[in-house]
């Protein structure tokens, strides 16, 4: 262990019991999470967006360079700025530059060029990863793990609205470079993906398809 610069670290310790019986609890509430697109415009709490990101900035990351930005949209010009730029790309994806492939993988998630949701979900989270510019942010040294850094983020950042009771649309309009003009970021930072969130529209459904998840026995092994 190194002695410079290091404070003490622990954790509370839970019996085993306690400790699976808990790592289930969050399973269970994890598995409660189901990508929506169908949003009301029913308010969420700045405070709730705020912890949400902070959650994120905790997220293990190459050299503590945290290399991410939020810019949160709330403001109607803005989304609808975004929307419209979104569906004139998502057009163009799903009438040609998409691969019969890749139509037919999504077909059974019911998505298509619409989307609504930039406009009526109370917040949008565009996410940027930051190519360049260490912890002080100056825009040129190097970072490191950029995309893992910002999914794990990402992941986090999601969890914590799951369980504040909010529901979120992962959106990765193709190209997104659009995105960056809009919320006013430098050429360094690449956007990397849409975080709708708000509360699921009275009605909202969710595809079968999207529930079949792989078994355990399918997703690990113990070597
Ligand atoms: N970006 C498009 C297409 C799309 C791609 C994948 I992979 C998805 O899981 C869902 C959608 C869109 O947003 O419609």
């Amino acid at each position: 262990m190194r002695d410079h610069d290091d404070r003490p670290y622990s954790l509370e310790r839970f019996t085993d019991r306690e400790s699976v019986a808990r790592a289930r609890a969050m399973r269970d509430r994890l598995k409660q999470r189901r990508t929506c697109r169908y949003f009301s415009g029913d308010p969420v709490p700045r405070e709730v967006i705020e912890a949400a990101i902070e959650a994120a900035g905790t997220a293990p990351n190459g050299a503590n360079h945290q290399p991410w930005h939020f810019a949160v949209v709330s403001s109607p010009d803005k989304k609808r700025a975004i929307r419209q730029a979104a569906e004139q790309e998502e057009r163009n994806f799903y009438a040609g530059k998409a691969s019969e492939e890749w139509l037919d993988a999504l077909a059974p998630l019911g998505t298509n060029e619409d989307k609504p949701f930039l406009e009526t979900a109370p917040w949008l989270i565009v996410v940027f990863a930051q190519r360049k510019g260490g912890i002080e942010e100056d825009g040129t040294t190097q970072n490191y793990y950029v995309t893992e850094s910002v999914g794990i983020a990402c992941g986090m950042l999601i969890a914590t609205l799951h369980e504040a009771g909010v529901a979120t649309l992962t959106h990765t309009p193709s190209p997104m470079g659009f995105l960056r003009d809009i919320c006013d970021r430098p050429e360094h930072e690449k956007p990397l993906m849409v975080i709708v969130v708000g509360h699921p529209a009275e009605g909202a459904t969710v595809p079968e398809y999207a529930l079949r998840k792989k078994l355990l026995e399918q997703i690990a092994s113990w070597l």
